[in-house]
């Protein structure tokens, strides 16, 4: 990290176990804190979003944050899964894309695309959640980062 450029990134936060309220805002509060090499630089709103992907499961609460970071990308995913971990995430205990009392994503990192073992960015699932776009508006990033499937649903706003 020491003498990495600063790079912008874009995480998305959910929970839908727990006190979800609580969950996002110590989960920003760890990432400012807790993390040499992050900046917070915008949150969107909080909004309740129904389940995609996995229906059977209680209504989470997302956010979308900006940060700039000097933190590559697997350093900034391990930063998060920690963070995860701390906030008491058992991943062996719940379904993959179920509950959960507390999802760090990585959506976007510096306007790159990445395929690597464990790291997609952008999000593989981002265009195919019209929240993800919307919070992602909110916070102003910008339309190139954006996988080109949700780009038309940005600018026709
Ligand atoms: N995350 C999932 C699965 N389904 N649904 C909503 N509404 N919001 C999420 O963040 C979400 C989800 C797994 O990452
Ligand atoms: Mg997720
Ligand atoms: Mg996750």
């Amino acid at each position: 990290m020491r003498g990495a450029p600063v790079q912008r990134a874009y995480l998305s936060l959910g929970a839908n176990l727990g006190d979800r309220v609580q969950s996002l805002g110590l989960a920003r509060a760890s990432l400012i804190a807790l993390c040499d090499g992050i900046r917070m630089i915008s949150c969107s709103a909080v909004i309740e979003t129904t389940p995609v992907d996995y229906l059977d499961q209680p209504d989470f609460l997302n956010q979308v944050i900006g940060l700039d970071t000097k933190l590559e990308p697997h350093e900034l995913l391990e930063t998060c899964m920690a963070i995860e971990q701390r906030m008491g995430r058992d991943r062996d205990a719940t379904p993959r894309r179920g509950p959960r009392s507390i999802d760090i994503d990585i959506l976007l990192y510096g306007g790159m695309g990445l395929d690597e073992p464990g790291l997609t960015i952008p999000h593989p699932r981002l265009a195919e959640r019209p929240f993800f776009i919307e919070l992602c508006n909110q916070v102003g990033v910008p339309i190139a980062w954006l996988p080109e499937a949700s780009r038309s649903c940005v600018e026709a706003k």
